[in-house]
């Protein structure tokens, strides 16, 4: 695959340990924040609006109408009696789905979203216990005999950090949303309430479910308050050290494994265990690196990378196989009909490739968070956004659909939190070099060295590799400008107002240092030919066969676009040619791509657009003869 092409980086930045009021949570390179990249275009616009006008409205009727989730929070506030019903983990949906309405708040103000934010904050602060404990699960089930003896803090599989971590987040999303602290403060509270309790010198805490370590990482940057950081590296440390306790470690001792608690993290080499709790812990690990100056972790990160990406990753960027621990099992065991890949998996590698990139600047890191976004996460939420894939197979005999909704419900509302922040992934800036990661057609300003620069995209990308951007210093400016070649492009040209650019890559760049000037304009054009991609012959899943790619969007066949046709019976080979299609109906703004083989139209579709219309059969990887 072309994810390999890449050197690795021997670099790493050292960072400072003083508060950042910004998106970039202590990192020296910074993500511009989303808030400044005003996205419109064929691709990203179509599913942002989706994400405003439907999925935030199904999340907010679900979380409060069609389940429990906020009739909890009502009982737990002595609002109204009645005992806990749900998952346990169920108040974690409601925060997720508050910062995503916190974020899109930010791009789009919308007075009914912010009145329901307030309600709903009201209610959660009602829910607090007087000493800063949050969770309606024990705060309502404490009466039932298992939890009288097993009350909170009793069994570190039951979520009561991760529900606080997401609520944390969502404190601090809203705050920078309105500067409205009363969120904040509840879960300000909450930390506090958890640093009385555990940390060096009081009791032992192995989160079963990692997520805390993120939220405290923000918390620290919103606060100044360094012990929010420096708990959320305890709470690291506290890994792999024999510390876990609770029901599940009676009846299975390897369960360790599965919460990646093993070894302790510094320790960790390859993948194990549960997938959504591995991206948030290597998310997390790069967070205190970027934080503390200290790189005890980046042996491990550098080697888990490799193992995830080179061993254990699929072709449209997901993780995580395995129906039985919802994660890792063996290299290169990668079966596509039973596939796991649960869409948060997705989101969790796209959060922790973006925080590698900013550790380390180099493009492979951005490479697969580019293939994770535009096949693994989006095919997690419908073009409509209001129907949700939970596991993400890459083959299916017509039986798997979409759901309304999922009993746990994380997946859709981590949707809901990512689709309004995916701005913050196009650029990042560093004193004076600005790099384009993503491209979109956009408009942004950022600071570069001490100069505002206004940056303006324009193409139909991914449907198109031409790209122009023009850039705008306020005054002209030097300044050094790196322009992401990705990982699957292997040719390319770029000019500078018209005059071709010497090219040369450094670790996936193409970078112009020179005195920028309004109106400057770059333009690359990134060839899309079909690539027919082959996996690891180790893959034996796949062994025969070879997968469509074009540009950084995977293919599928899919029978609605190809009835009569035995999908699992075609054979392609080098001498196919594709003509792109434009898509219709629900499809319509979307690129398809059509072959002939012996004389029969065959018709394949992005991978994240499938299942968006009437069942039947679905394959990524098709047979193949040379
Ligand atoms: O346990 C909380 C979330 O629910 C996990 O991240 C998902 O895998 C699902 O089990
Ligand atoms: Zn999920």
């Amino acid at each position: 695959m072309d994810l390999t092409r890449r050197l690795f980086a021997i670099f790493w930045i050292s960072a400072c340990c003083c508060p950042l009021l910004s998106s970039g949570q202590g990192y020296v390179v910074q993500p511009v924040p989303f808030t400044s990249v005003k996205i419109n275009d064929v691709f990203w616009t179509p599913r942002l609006e989706s994400h405003v006008n439907t999925t935030l409205p199904v999340c907010i009727a679900q979380m409060r109408d069609s389940t429990s989730r906020i009739s909890n929070f009502e009982k737990a506030a002595g609002l109204k009696s009645g005992k806990f019903e749900g998952t346990f983990f169920d108040d974690s949906d409601v925060y997720k789905a508050m910062e995503g309405m916190a974020y899109s708040l930010q791009n789009r103000p919308d007075p009914e979203i912010e009145a329901i934010m307030d309600h709903w904050s009201d209610l959660i602060e009602k829910a607090q216990q007087p000493d800063g404990y949050i969770n309606t699960f024990f705060t309502l089930e404490r009466d039932k005999d298992y939890w009288e003896e097993n009350g909170r803090w009793s069994d570190i599989g039951r979520h009561e950090m991760y529900c606080g971590g997401h609520l944390i987040e969502a404190g601090v999303a809203y705050y920078q949303a309105t500067g409205k602290r009363k969120l904040l403060d509840v879960g300000i509270r909450f930390a506090d309430h958890w640093m009385e309790i555990f940390g060096p010198g009081k009791r032992h805490w192995v989160e079963g479910h990692q997520e805390p370590e993120l939220a405290l990482v923000k918390l620290y940057h919103v606060t100044g308050e360094e012990k929010y950081l420096r708990f959320a590296h305890w709470l690291l440390e506290e890994r792999g050290h024999g510390h876990e306790f609770g029901p599940m470690w009676e009846w299975n001792p390897n369960a360790n494994v599965d919460i990646q608690s093993d070894v302790p993290v510094k320790d960790i080499r390859d993948v194990k265990g549960h997938a959504v709790r591995a991206m948030y812990m290597y998310s997390a690990m790069a967070d205190i690196v970027a934080n503390t100056a200290d790189s005890t972790y980046m042996t491990a990160l550098h080697s888990v990378w490799d193992d995830v990406v080179l061993r254990n990753m699929y072709i449209t960027g997901a993780i995580g196989a395995s129906h039985t621990n919802e994660g890792f099992v063996e290299d290169f065991d990668l079966p596509n009909k039973t596939s796991y890949c649960e869409t948060c998996a997705s989101v969790g590698m796209v959060f922790w490739n973006h925080r590698m990139n900013l550790l380390l600047g180099d493009a492979k890191y951005a490479d697969v968070m580019e293939r994770s976004l535009y096949n693994a996460v989006l095919a997690g939420v419908s073009l409509a956004g209001d129907r949700f894939f939970y596991v993400n197979p890459l083959e299916s005999d017509g039986d798997r659909r979409r759901s309304r909704w999922h009993g746990t419900a994380c997946c859709p509302s981590n949707i809901s939190r990512f689709m309004p922040s995916v701005g913050k992934y196009v650029y990042t800036v560093r004193e004076n070099e600005l790099t384009v990661n993503l491209y979109t057609a956009s408009q942004t300003e950022a600071e570069v060295g001490g100069t505002v620069f206004s940056i303006v995209q324009q193409t139909q990308y991914p449907w198109d590799g031409k790209i122009k951007i023009q850039i705008s210093p306020e005054t002209p400016s030097n300044a050094s400008i790196r322009f992401r070649i990705p990982g699957w492009c292997r040719s390319y040209t770029a000019e500078l107002n018209g005059v071709p650019i010497e090219k040369g890559l450094d670790r996936g760049y193409l970078i112009l240092n020179r005195q920028w000037k309004k109106g400057d304009e770059i333009t690359l054009d990134l060839r899309m030919p079909v690539e027919a991609v082959a996996a690891d012959p180790r893959v034996k899943a796949n062994i025969g066969k070879r997968a469509l790619q074009r540009g950084p969007l995977v293919y599928a066949l899919e029978q609605v676009d190809n009835p009569g046709i035995d999908l699992e019976s075609l054979v392609f080979s080098p001498r196919n040619e594709y003509k792109l299609l434009d898509g219709t109906g629900v499809l319509s703004g979307i690129k398809k791509l059509q072959t002939r083989i012996e004389n029969t139209p065959v018709t394949l579709i992005p991978y994240y657009a499938w299942e968006n219309r009437e069942p039947g059969k679905m394959l990524v990887w098709v047979n193949y003869a040379e």
